[in-house]
């Protein structure tokens, strides 16, 4: 089983990078929160050595056992930030009154404001920024993990559009994108995942901008999580449109059944199908829309060499194929 999810897997474990915990959640956040706000090592080892150049095999995605998207699901929420003026912090108090609630915030309040200069739908965005010189999610990006009723699978669509000169790093490129989704107590940051402490699937940039979908299940090959090509480089100045969907695996007798899987689409084509996939052998779902986007990294050489940002609009989580995703093709 660990071949068919391995076939569109990078593995991360050969890079050398040693992480420092820079044990950086805030004293309100939940120590099971706490872990994964901190993240100190993926990124530390993402891009970090000579390997990270190395692509997966780009498109060999297997036919699979997924089942096909979901035309009739609904809605479970949305923005489109509109409803707020230009230039409005949005801490979590915006983000509740569009009815996303958020266990806390890192950066929301101070680096995530609307923006009017240019918006996927309407007249506005969110605009997320990561300030030269930091790594981080106490001084670069947002996170906030938003609550969702526990299901097997939930989709989850953004509108990403990376600012002209983005920098995606100094000598080492990694950082996180956007919304991802989690469950239990989200395993990732360098945790070993053992069926009862949750999963994350978050996605990611790397070197030279190259787009993955990053991902802690029970079986990741190395202290990390697993990354899977998504078959993007992120551009810069243009929207472009990422669906995630994520389905937790079956569980019998206290066993983790091999039938969890990840699947990203890229402007409306399915680029990543990820399958045989372990996250828990507990009662764990999808609990958290997380979104989890900074800089870095263990070190400041992962830090931009320019103030940076990153522009988000019509937010989506769904049970179905999403309404404001691009046209599934
Ligand atoms: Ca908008």
């Amino acid at each position: 089983m660990r071949g068919m999810s391995a076939v569109t897997v990078v593995l991360l474990a050969a890079l050398t990078a040693c992480a420092t915990d820079d044990g950086g959640a805030p004293a309100q956040v939940p120590s099971s929160a706490a872990v994964a706000a901190a993240e100190p090592g993926f990124a530390a080892g993402l891009g970090a050595g000579p390997s990270e150049s190395a692509s997966p095999s780009p498109s060999a995605t297997p036919s699979t056992s997924t089942a096909p998207p979901v035309r009739d699901g609904k809605t479970i929420l949305a923005t489109d930030f509109e409803r707020a003026a230009a230039g409005t912090a949005y801490g979590k108090g915006q983000w509740t009154s569009d009815g996303w609630n958020a266990r806390w915030e890192l950066g929301m309040s101070t680096r995530a404001r609307v923006d009017a200069a240019t918006a996927h739908s309407g007249s506005r965005a969110l605009r997320v920024d990561y300030p030269k010189g930091t790594i981080g999610p106490e001084d670069s990006g947002a996170q906030a993990p938003f609550t969702l009723e526990p299901r097997r699978s939930y989709y989850v669509s953004q509108w990403v559009r990376f600012g002209p000169g983005f920098s995606f790093g100094t000598t080492n490129f990694a950082g996180k994108v956007g919304l991802g989704l989690a469950g239990g107590d989200s395993c990732s940051g360098g945790q070993a995942c053992d069926g009862t402490n949750g999963f994350s699937s978050r996605l990611i940039w790397g070197r030279d901008g190259k787009a993955s979908i990053y991902y802690y299940s029970m079986d990741h090959e190395s202290q990390y999580g697993d990354a899977a090509d998504i078959r993007l480089t992120w551009p810069q100045d243009r929207w472009v449109n990422v669906v995630q969907r994520l389905t937790v695996n079956t569980v019998s007798g206290g066993t983790a059944n091999p039938d969890g899987a990840i699947e990203v689409w890229v402007d409306g084509v399915r680029t990543a199908n990820v399958t045989g996939l372990r996250f828990v052998s507990n009662g764990d779902q999808v609990d958290s829309a997380y979104f989890s986007s900074f800089a870095g990294g263990g070190d400041t050489t992962f830090a931009p060499t320019a103030d940076s940002h990153i522009l988000y609009d019509d937010l989506e989580v769904s049970t179905g194929w999403p309404a404001t995703a691009a046209p599934l093709t």
